[in-house]
């Protein structure tokens, strides 16, 4: 598996201003012509472009130098060079552009196809016919290109998933991302299997209606204080429109739980908590008892969205996303 490179350090350089030409026009019955040196070519700029297929930045290369084109040479008979070839560079969409001098955000890729021109190519240096005077009827100077721009850049992934999985270690919830999207996060039988976000697409209604879940590493009590993984992941879940609390059903006290997960959220981000959620019991097959799944919902506060399911045998799923597409998406049935 590819690691999970959230932020990295580059350096975008753009292209150097290609030289001004010193020429003299050659013609057959005069020897000496005029100056006729083109001026250079502009240097290429780099970009960066989000792109949807791309999914993490791990192909960026920490404090490598990313560069364009310098522009090509004037020539003589007044040709211009041409323009250096720009770079693009694909992101994921959620990057985030930052100054890595300044810290200032200079753009967020929320969506695709979004284009950031981050430095521009230098100017082509002048050829020597631009310096012809009155005077100075046939000057043997041209100007250099000018140097292209460069930036110190801080590329930042934030996930932009739609709805968090938020659970202890071990609950199920990589294994309810695999079974309601195509991801396929790591799953197994012990604690801190997922290291980093995992996302998936949900697709409902043939195709039309669809929006992406994050399936973020358990948190135990004091991750906030670094326990665990800590919750440095929970920025790739600060925008969501909701969030689903996943438990296992078998677990003695789940409303402690619920408390103890809320609260390392709220010591991240004091609005996490707030969002809207359900609160997702699962693995319903290792408890079998209806009536015990019944006191359990009763002891959740009235008007709690609460659902039971097993995300290992499909039970209450289709029921789940039924819940998602109208208390999240308000959609009707
Ligand atoms: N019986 C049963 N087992 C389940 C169910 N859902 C998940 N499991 C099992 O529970 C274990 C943990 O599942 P994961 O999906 O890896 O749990 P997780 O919450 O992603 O765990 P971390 O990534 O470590 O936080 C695996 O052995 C799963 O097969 C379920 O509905 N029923
Ligand atoms: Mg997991």
């Amino acid at each position: 598996m590819s690691k999970f490179i959230d932020e990295v350090v580059i350096v975008a350089v753009a292209g150097h201003g290609g030289p001004g030409s010193i020429s003299f026009r050659h013609e057959k019955f005069a020897e000496f012509g005029g100056p006729d040196g083109g001026d250079g070519g502009l240097g290429g700029d780099v970009y960066f472009v989000s792109d949807q297929a791309i999914q993490t930045l791990d192909k960026f290369i920490p404090l490598k130098h990313y560069k364009a084109s310098p522009g090509e040479h004037g020539e003589g008979k007044n040709k211009s060079g041409s323009k250096g070839d720009d770079l693009t560079l694909k992101v994921p969409i959620g990057t985030q552009i930052f100054d890595s001098e300044t810290d200032e955000l200079l753009y967020d890729f929320v969506e695709e196809d979004l284009v950031f021109k981050a430095v521009s190519g230098g100017r082509g240096g002048k050829g020597n016919a631009f310096f012809k005077s009155s005077t100075h009827q046939a000057p043997r100077f041209a100007q250099d290109g000018e140097e292209g721009d460069f930036k110190n850049l801080r590329l930042t992934l934030k996930l932009l998933a739609d709805l968090g999985i938020v659970g202890l270690p071990n609950s199920g919830k990589s294994t309810l991302l695999s079974k309601i999207t195509s991801a396929h996060p790591k799953i197994a039988n012990y604690a801190f299997t997922t290291l980093h976000p995992n996302l998936g697409v949900v697709k409902r209604e043939s195709d039309t209606f669809r929006y992406t879940i994050a399936d973020i590493p358990g948190i135990i009590e004091g991750a906030s204080k670094g326990m665990g993984l800590g919750l440095s992941f929970l920025r790739h879940i600060e925008r969501v429109k909701g969030i689903l609390y996943l438990f296992d059903a078998t677990s003695l006290d789940v409303l402690h739980e619920l408390k103890m997960l809320k609260n390392e959220l709220k010591s991240y981000n004091k609005t996490l908590p707030t969002k809207e959620s359900i609160i997702v019991l699962n693995k319903i097959d290792l408890v079998n008892d209806e009536e015990y799944m019944n006191e359990l919902k009763a002891s959740f506060p009235k008007n709690t969205k609460i659902i039971s399911i097993s995300a290992e045998t499909g039970v209450g799923l289709e029921e789940l996303l039924d819940k998602i597409d109208k208390i999240f998406f308000k959609k009707k049935k």
